[in-house]
């Protein structure tokens, strides 16, 4: 698929997050803009899945850790083919399907349950050590938050996973540089970020995000070296592409768009921009 084609679908996947968040007046809007470019390069391009045969063994693994972003992944999985794009109405709504926090459900391509944050990349380090065990060759994702970086439960995961030689393990942070209650900067700093996955024994490789070019050529040169697990650090803006106001604010982790600012931003993503 081509990087045009990629850029069209990510407007669609922005659509449907914020028809979501309208609808449900849910919060986590700000993340689930912020990931869209990584979860549409690597489901559209990257990643080897089977929506209509999705627990198909050969499958490549993604473990969304940040799942309270969950609307991101639900868009992305259905506009792949996993299920009805008419399931995402539920969402977070009474009898719906997709709860705000996503669930193990491999049938919908969710691999795993995550909401509290910091255990995603030791699930996936676990689930790419089974893969080496076994000999299989898929790869396996894990989607990090910035915040969750400030967790010691991941560099313990980060420590595992160069023990084991998982060079079939792949983390991806979308560095926004926003959590729930200030700037990362501030809350707890992580930089020299890049630096301190090497001095664990990662490779890394930093990338601007939002930039399908970039993605798709990180994702495709790993591992970075045979034999270490490798993470791209993407550079984000939280609330890219949602409501004007939010954006890079703490405001878009909660606030969802009122119906003005809702018809708004679609007009704005409806031209393509
Ligand atoms: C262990 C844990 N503590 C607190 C929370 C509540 N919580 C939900 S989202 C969030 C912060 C979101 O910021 P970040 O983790 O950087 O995610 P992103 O900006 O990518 O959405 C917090 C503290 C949680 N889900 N899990």
């Amino acid at each position: 698929m081509s990087i045009g084609q990629l850029k069209k679908i990510a407007i669609e996947i922005r659509k449907q997050i914020l028809m979501m968040s309208f609808r449900a007046q849910s919060a986590h809007t700000g993340g689930a803009l912020s990931c869209v470019e990584i979860l549409v390069a690597l489901y559209f391009r990257v990643m080897r899945v089977f929506p209509k045969d999705p627990s198909n063994d050969n499958r490549d693994r993604l473990i969304f850790s940040k799942a309270h972003d969950a609307k991101a992944l639900y868009a992305v999985l259905s506009q792949r083919g996993f299920f009805d794009r008419r399931v995402l109405d539920g969402y977070e709504m009474d009898s719906g399907l997709l709860a705000g926090h996503s669930t193990r459900n491999v049938s919908f391509g969710i691999e795993a349950s995550a909401g509290s944050l910091g255990h995603g990349l030791a699930m996936a380090a676990g689930v790419a050590l089974a893969g080496k065990q076994r000999r299989k060759q898929w790869k396996v994702y894990a989607i990090l938050s910035d915040g969750e970086c400030d967790e010691g439960s991941t560099w313990e995961a980060v420590l595992f996973a160069r023990q084991h030689k998982l060079d079939n393990l792949i983390a991806v942070v979308d560095y926004n540089k926003l959590q729930g209650f200030g700037y990362t900067k501030n809350v707890l700093d992580l930089e020299p970020f890049a630096e301190k996955w090497e001095a664990f024994g990662w490779e890394a490789r930093e990338v601007d995000g939002h930039n399908f070019t970039q993605l798709v050529d990180a994702f495709t040169s790993v591992p970075f070296t045979k034999g270490n697990p490798s993470v791209i650090i993407a550079h984000t803006i939280k609330g890219r592409g949602g409501v004007a106001k939010h954006v890079n604010q703490i405001s878009s982790q909660y606030k969802p768009p009122t119906e003005d600012e809702y018809k708004e931003v679609m007009e704005i993503l409806d031209r393509g921009s």
